[in-house]
């Protein structure tokens, strides 16, 4: 039997980190995280690009955007959203995930999902660089693979 899968290993492929501004003292830790693995598996920064968006609302469009220029291989959606005492981390929440799912289908480009959605600063904290470890890096690791993966698949 033969098994497909992607590597972990970067190439000359070219990834875009797509960050939201808010909350951006924790964003940066998933930023950090994910331009750690993305240097150690083998990038340098002639291949990566940083785009900066308001907020997880925003995240979709941009990603599409970028998507749609055919200059990544891959794209990480960074960002982080906080319960409130509203209903509004809910919408913005639900539009922001489904939005990056339906950007990565339409353009076929992998788009690694860094949101976190938390109801505690100290959950966020967790999974920006401390107990729960860094999902920015998890991210970036998971498009390397998709993007190795759709390489093999589609050669
Ligand atoms: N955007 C976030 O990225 N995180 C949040 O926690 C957040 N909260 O809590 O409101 C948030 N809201 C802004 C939203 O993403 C849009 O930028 C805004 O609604 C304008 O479209």
């Amino acid at each position: 039997m033969r098994t497909v899968e992607g590597s972990l290993v970067v190439r000359d492929e070219r990834f875009c980190i797509v960050a939201s501004r808010f909350n951006e003292t924790l964003v940066d830790r998933l930023v950090a995280g994910a331009l750690d693995v993305l240097h150690r598996h083998g990038a340098d920064d002639s291949q990566l690009h940083l785009v900066r968006v308001p907020g997880a609302f925003e995240l979709p469009l941009a990603v599409q955007k970028l998507a749609a220029t055919r200059q990544y291989d891959g794209i990480i959606a960074l960002g982080v959203v906080i319960r409130g005492a509203t209903p509004h981390f809910d919408y913005v929440c639900a539009q922001a995930a489904a939005g990056l799912q339906r950007a990565s289908l339409e353009a076929g480009v992998p788009v690694g999902f860094g949101l976190l959605t938390c109801d505690t600063i100290e959950q966020v904290m967790e999974r920006a660089g401390t107990k729960a470890g860094n999902k920015g890096a998890d991210a970036a690791l998971t498009t390397i693979e998709m993007v190795s993966l759709l390489r093999q698949i589609e050669a």
